[in-house]
């Protein structure tokens, strides 16, 4: 595994660097991916649990997934691939961390002003009278939360699939998108929409796009650079080569 000598150069000389990270990032604490063998619960597709229609179907077993995750998250700690990013953040000007994972790693790493396009697993509300209720999952019973105020069904603050992402939040990741010299697509098979129009947006707009991923995705024909391997191994590479001009390949 390796990255170009350009790829160095051109995070030196960065004004501005914007990072896309997905599933692939949070895999080596630990967590199970969407879509990769380990996927999280493989008898379902992620599109046919994380979705409104779901959840007022079948509430219990839309719960019993997301208390699934939750214990998953006590478990787990970041791991070198976040804590890199936090490293990278305080060598660039302008640095913009986004994510599609709602696991919170990011936070917990350090990395501060994270863009969470699709929520956090961490927080929950009321459908009916929006009441914020975070530390709630499945009871004993194995029956769905509700509402302390009016008795409604209490949901992840997660952006399921056919729901709006937070329009300030995705407005604040195109922007960084658009407006970054060098993009970098980590631990994301990139095919989930509009997360994935981000680093097309900065390939629009002329910067330096990389992929660092496990495996080819179809942003791979895309990008300036694919650099396959663990995003653990792979970005505190970088940061390390950030630091020690001269040294371009791992
Ligand atoms: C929306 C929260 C407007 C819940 C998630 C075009 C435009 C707009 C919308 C669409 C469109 N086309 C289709 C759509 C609809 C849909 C969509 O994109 N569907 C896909 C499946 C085709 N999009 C939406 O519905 C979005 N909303 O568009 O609103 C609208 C409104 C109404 C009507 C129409 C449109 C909402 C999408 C958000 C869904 N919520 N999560 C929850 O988490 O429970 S998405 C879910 O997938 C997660 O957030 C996850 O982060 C995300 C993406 O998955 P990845 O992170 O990429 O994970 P994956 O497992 O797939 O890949 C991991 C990669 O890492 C792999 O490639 C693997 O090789 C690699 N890897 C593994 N280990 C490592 C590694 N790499 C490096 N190192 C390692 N160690
Ligand atoms: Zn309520």
């Amino acid at each position: 595994m390796s990255f170009s000598k350009r790829l160095i150069e051109n995070l030196g000389s960065a004004r501005s660097v914007c990072v896309l990270t997905g599933a692939g990032v949070s895999a080596e604490s630990g967590v199970p991916t969407f879509r990769g063998d380990d996927g999280l619960w493989k008898k379902f597709k992620p599109e046919e649990l994380a979705n409104f229609d779901s959840f007022i179907r079948n509430p219990d077993l839309v719960w019993e997934w997301y208390s699934y995750r939750k214990k998953v998250m006590k478990e787990v700690v970041p791991n070198p691939a976040h804590t890199a990013l936090v490293e990278l953040q305080k060598l660039v000007p302008e640095f913009t961390l986004v994510t599609q994972n709602v696991d919170n790693l990011h936070i917990r790493a350090g990395s501060t002003g994270v863009l969470e396009l699709h929520g956090n697993i961490e927080r929950s509300y009321c459908i009916d009278c929006k009441e914020r209720e975070d530390d709630v999952s499945l009871d004993a019973s194995g029956k769905v939360p509700r509402c302390r105020r009016c008795g409604g069904l209490i949901r992840p603050d997660v952006v399921w699939f056919g729901e709006f992402l937070p329009p300030d939040t995705f407005a604040r990741a195109e922007w960084a998108a658009g407006h970054c010299d060098v993009f970098i697509s980590v631990g994301t098979s990139a095919v989930v929409y509009p997360a994935a129009s981000l680093p097309l947006a900065a390939l629009n707009t002329g910067a330096y796009v990389v992929e660092i991923n496990q495996e080819y995705t179809d942003l791979s024909s895309r990008v300036h650079e694919t650099i396959l391997g663990k995003a653990g191994v792979i970005l505190p590479a970088i940061v390390q080569a950030l630091h020690t001009p001269g040294n371009h390949s791992v």
